[in-house]
């Protein structure tokens, strides 16, 4: 058993993938709109991601015999339409969801509640990749030179990201 501030702040984390997923179904629409299919195949893969992180919260709430309490979803706020500052907007984003991940991680230690340090440390360790991928693309855009040849070869190598989650992971307790 977890204790109620442990899976308020859960289910805070929970609207917070949420709104990941949200954000990035939405830059991929405005990305695919743009012509950019493989920049949006790699964000709505990124959807995808965030969905598998929300539930595997979900489910270990269920495990926990704690209760899940969906909120509502903000609306995606960005303004950008370029693909840098896309994943400029990206990294951004994800150094927020670390700070975020990290104050679960220092309340379970607060709370000596092992169970939770053990379950949030694939997060953490998870939250280093979603920082590498934005910070690695964008890498790439200035040396492939942030202009249309370069965001064009840049697009084929997004559009070949694969799904990297379970397909059939529903988040179920006893999953
Ligand atoms: Fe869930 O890691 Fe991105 O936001």
């Amino acid at each position: 058993m977890i204790s109620k501030k442990m899976s308020d702040r859960i289910n805070l984390q929970i609207n917070r993938e949420m709104y990941s997923a949200y954000l990035y179904l939405a830059m991929a629409a405005r990305m695919g709109e743009a012509g950019y299919k493989g920049v949006a195949n790699w964000l709505t893969i990124q959807y995808h991601e965030e969905m598998f992180h929300a539930m595997k919260m979900y489910g270990y709430l269920q495990d926990q015999g704690a209760s899940v309490a969906l909120d509502a979803i903000a609306r995606p706020d960005f303004k950008e339409t370029g693909v840098k500052e896309i994943f400029q907007h990206t990294l951004e984003h994800e150094k927020g969801v670390t700070a975020s991940i990290r104050e679960i991680a220092a309340l379970a230690r607060e709370e000596k509640d092992y169970a939770t340090e053990n379950f949030i440390a694939w997060y953490v360790d998870e939250q280093v990749e979603e920082e590498k991928n934005a910070t690695e693309i964008l890498q790439t855009i200035d040396l492939l030179g942030n202009n249309a040849q370069g965001i064009f070869m840049l697009n084929i190598e997004l559009g070949k990201r694969k799904l990297g989650v379970p397909s059939d992971f529903t988040g179920l307790a006893g999953h």
